[in-house]
């Protein structure tokens, strides 16, 4: 990103034309960065809380008096057990330097609850690792040589845009795409053909394109023999699945399955012509999210398309960066590393706030400094969340750019500096370069980097070890594991000078195996899954609740409810700026006309959106880009934009994925009732 300064003022910001994965663009919410800096709420100076918890009124305090009050009473929690600490953290920023470095060395001193930070990829990077050893794929640059692209749950245009240019590239040069997604989306208007699934289906739909792949013999057989495992049990998996199965599992014609195999496995078998898979985590977001991942992540090995650089799949691609964590987070400070403190899981926050502690628990959480993250608005079962953050016996950190739903719950709220006032380094999860991040003003107000207020933390704390004295330009120099052949030639000291740098891998990286298993192989069969309830080869898990699956359930809630990113949020960030927000509209929910018709819902109409988890107010929009049987409710708004102040976690339940760990977001049923007066009084 290039940053125009006038008069020490961020004037302008644009993309780098130099910069291959992105060439100059930013996306609609991040070119407006400058309305975001100097926006009239920003927070500018430490604040206590004053009102109760929720309400969001504070005053300002000195940053002595903020550190200070933070310091004893994390103390005081830590006399009784470090565990009873927990830091939460996730997507605000995921740089190296203000993510988790002096914060982990902070709170592995003080032997704090480690997090699980399972909110977003966890069951698609579980089931990676078991496929291919890592969160690896394709680079993002050579999507445009391909000549057929699956976007498998992925709106492209709206979340992965410097993608988007690629596939249109492919496009001019004849390629054919192909969107899997239970909504037309704007990528889907694009694409030459939509097939629009049930959520939570997508492990079937693999496993019946295998079917036919193997009756019709496309597959790449030496390819298969030489670097992959269990094709034979793969096989037997695949023969169940036959495409009369899969179309009643997914939601969509026999028909569908066979041809969209076929062409896969023609161009890439008979013609030899690279195919690709954009996957992306949308379609990971049910029950069997991780199993759904491995049952595609197996397609391009069975038709040979990874002997191209233009074929294969990509959903992550940030198992290839070589950061030295242990460098950054300094896990030997731990009070016994042998014996780790307890993991907290964030996707289930609400519950373990609410735990008063037993035997498998262990203590009750007393003290949660959150940054990087929104919790109240984006973790799931949001009532949960919020009742856990309103505990009185609770004490609460935030550091924050705005007043969140998660602030007004905060005792004490920390401003925290932008991308443009502080360093830091980048990895990627859709691209290969890392990329670094110098501050090109300084700082609004009183904010302070992360990493600074972590370090100013430690010194109160007593901590005296050398690594808290660390500034952040040491952290940058210690985040690239400079050792590793990946990494060849990168530093700190070159990403300063030239911005970015991209990691030394083949154009084709498992060309010839070389996935990073343990045996270089893709796993068809993984035998870490072995003894487990999954099973080893893909299979289809069905979702915890959709009609098919829980009958019973969807008796009193029939509809599947997603609710994907929008298009001018990044999750809740941007989710506050006035030239965005109309873009947004007001926080909606997509109904299909059938459905629509059937509970007399006009367009524009007011309803509630139900379940036994919760309920919310929202405008509906009727429209057929949602398929039958599934409602959309675009995300992640601020509750407190909200006339009811909630959003669609207010519905969204704590079960987790099959593997990961994760959320199941999207796999939650609903029932849409229109708003009587009764209710509207
Ligand atoms: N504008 C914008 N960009 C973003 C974000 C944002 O909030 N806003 N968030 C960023 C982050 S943190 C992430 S993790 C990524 C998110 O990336 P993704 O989660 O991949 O988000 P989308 O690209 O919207 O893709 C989700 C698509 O999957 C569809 N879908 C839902 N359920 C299923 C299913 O079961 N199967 C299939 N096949 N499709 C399904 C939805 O309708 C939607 O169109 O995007 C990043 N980019
Ligand atoms: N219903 C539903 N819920 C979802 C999703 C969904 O699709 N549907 N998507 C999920 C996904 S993929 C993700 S990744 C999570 C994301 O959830 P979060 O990680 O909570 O991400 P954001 O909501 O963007 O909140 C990040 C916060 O960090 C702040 N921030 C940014 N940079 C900095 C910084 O340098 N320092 C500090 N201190 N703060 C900073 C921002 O102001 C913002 O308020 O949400 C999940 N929640
Ligand atoms: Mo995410």
């Amino acid at each position: 990103m290039l940053v125009t300064v006038e008069e020490g003022r961020v004037t302008k910001v644009a993309g780098d034309p130099a910069h291959p994965p992105t060439h100059g663009a930013l996306c609609t919410k991040v070119a407006r960065y400058p309305e975001r800096i100097y926006h009239p709420d920003r927070l500018l100076h430490p604040m206590r809380r004053v009102g109760k918890k929720g309400e969001g009124k504070f005053e300002r305090i000195s940053w002595d008096e903020a550190l200070d009050e933070i310091a004893s009473r994390l103390q005081a929690v830590a006399a009784k057990g470090g565990e009873r600490i927990l830091p939460y953290n996730y997507a605000g920023t995921m740089g190296l330097v203000q993510g988790d470095s002096m914060s982990a060395r902070v709170f592995h001193k003080l032997g704090a609850s480690l997090l699980g930070k399972t909110i977003c990829a966890s069951a698609g990077s579980t089931a990676l690792k078991h496929t291919y050893g890592g969160g690896v794929g394709m680079h993002m640059e050579f999507f445009e040589e391909a000549r057929l692209i699956l976007l498998w749950g992925t709106n492209t245009i709206t979340s992965n845009l410097h993608l988007w240019t690629k596939i249109q590239e492919a496009k001019r040069r004849g390629a054919k795409i192909i969107a899997i997604d239970p909504y037309r989306t704007q990528t889907a208007d694009k694409c030459d053909q939509h097939i629009a699934i049930l959520p939570g289906t997508d492990a079937a739909l693999a496993l019946g394109m295998m079917h036919v792949l193997l009756r019709e013999g496309l597959l790449d057989r030496e390819y298969i023999d030489h670097y992959t495992v269990g094709f034979a049990e793969l096989a037997e998996q695949a023969g169940k699945y036959t495409p009369d199965h899969v179309a009643k599992l997914c939601g969509i014609e026999a028909g569908v399955v066979e041809s969209l195999a076929l062409l896969y496995g023609r161009l890439a078998v008979l013609e030899k012509q690279p195919v690709a898979i954009r996957l992306n985590y949308g379609m990971q977001r049910g029950h069997g999210g991780g199993q759904g991942v491995r049952a595609v992540a197996c397609l391009p090995a069975l038709v040979g398309a990874w002997r191209h650089r233009a074929g294969g799949l990509l959903l992550s691609s940030s198992g290839y960066f070589p950061v030295d964590m242990a460098a950054l987070q300094r896990p030997d400070l731990l009070p016994d590393p042998a014996h780790p403190p307890r993991t907290i899981n964030m996707s289930t926050i609400g519950n373990a706030l609410l735990h008063t502690g037993d035997a498998h628990f262990g203590p009750p959480i007393e003290a949660l400094v959150v940054y990087n993250s929104n919790p109240v608005a984006v973790a799931p079962e949001s009532g949960k969340v919020a009742a856990g953050f309103a505990r009185e016996d609770l004490f609460t950190v935030v550091l924050e750019h705005f007043v969140t739903d998660t602030c007004d719950y905060a005792d004490i709220i920390l401003p925290a500096t932008m991308q443009v006032e502080h360093v830091d380094i980048h990895k990627s999860y859709g691209h290969t370069w890392f990329v670094g991040n110098q501050p090109a003003v300084s700082p609004m107000g009183e904010c302070l980097p992360n990493a600074e207020i972590f370090r100013r933390l430690a010194k109160r704390l007593g901590f005296t070890d050398a690594c808290f004295g660390d500034t952040d330009e040491q952290i940058a120099d210690q985040a690239i594991q400079t050792s590793s052949p990946l990494a060849k030639g990168i530093s700190w000291t070159l990403l300063k000078e030239k911005g970015w740098a991209r990691l030394n891998l083949p154009d084709a990286p498992f060309a010839t195996g070389g996935f990073l298993t343990a045996d270089g192989k893709c796993h068809f069969y993984s035998e870490a899954l072995e003894g487990t309830d999954l099973s080893p080869v893909p299979a289809f898990v069905p979702p915890y609740e959709s009609v098919q699956s829980n009958p019973m359930l969807a008796q009193k809630y029939p509809l599947a409810m997603i609710s994907p990113p929008s298009r001018n949020f990044m999750n809740t960030t941007f989710a506050n700026i006035e030239s965005l927000l109309p873009k947004e509209g007001e926080p909606v929910v997509e109904i299909h006309p059938v459905d629509a018709e059937r509970r007399t819902i006009r367009h524009g109409d007011q309803v509630l959106v139900q379940n036994d988890r919760g309920s919310l107010q929202l405008t509906a929009v009727v429209t057929n880009r949602i398929r039958e049987g599934v409602v959309s409710i675009p995300s992640v708004w601020w509750k407190k934009k909200a006339k009811d102040g909630k959003n669609a976690n207010e519905l969204t339940s704590q079960l987790l994925t099959d593997m990961g760990e994760a959320p199941v977001f999207y796999d939650c049923l609903v029932e849409v009732k229109p708003v009587t007066a009764s209710v509207l009084n």
